[in-house]
């Protein structure tokens, strides 16, 4: 069994359903189970400004899956939720699921970056992520409690205030 983190991200069609619908749909994974979710938190957005705030969320789970195919999987989640994929990078989505991490793994392929590139800045992403796992370290040795203390909270709040 393999630990993973995956960040979820929305701003489109209700957010908040598109979450719960989400983690339902993890949890029917085939060999997975959904070990812990993150606090929903509002975030700016990063990149265009004319779109709405996003639900930013981790969730921790353990699964025999391997990389590839649990990507292949959250891809079909996020269609199933009527994801478009379009070309404005870093634009309006109703469902984002990216892979943070994979036991201590690091991959560079074509289809998977592995920490997700750019995790460790975003604040959306760190902040949730430490609420589930305060005493993680990333496969490059830097600990997410002094990541969490370097990034600005740039106005994240909790997601139901
Ligand atoms: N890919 C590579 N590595 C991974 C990984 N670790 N996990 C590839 C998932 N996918 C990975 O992704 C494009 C390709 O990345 C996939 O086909 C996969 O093979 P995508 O989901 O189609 O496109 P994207 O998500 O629009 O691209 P990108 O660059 O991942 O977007 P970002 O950087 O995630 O930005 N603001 C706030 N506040 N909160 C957000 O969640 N999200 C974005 C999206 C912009 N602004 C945001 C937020
Ligand atoms: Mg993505």
């Amino acid at each position: 069994m393999s630990t993973c983190y995956i960040a979820l991200g929305s701003n489109l069609e209700d957010p908040l359903a598109q979450a719960n619908r989400a983690i339902a749909a993890l949890k029917q994974l085939p060999n997975t189970t959904v070990l812990d979710i993150s606090p929903f938190y509002r975030s700016k957005p990063l990149g265009p400004q004319d779109q709405n705030d996003y639900l930013n969320a981790v969730i921790k789970l353990t699964t025999n899956l391997s990389p590839i195919v649990l990507l292949d999987e959250l891809q079909t989640i996020e269609k199933a939720q009527g994801r478009v994929r379009k070309d404005n990078r870093w634009g309006a989505r109703t469902l984002d699921l990216d892979i943070l991490l994979y036991d201590d793994l690091v991959i560079q392929s074509e289809r998977l970056t592995i920490p997700h590139y750019h995790m460790k800045n975003r604040e959306f992403v760190l902040y949730p992520l430490f609420d589930i796992a305060p005493n993680l370290i990333l496969p490059d040795n830097d600990k997410l409690k002094d990541l969490v203390a370097k990034c600005p909270k740039n106005d994240l709040k909790m997601w139901n205030i």
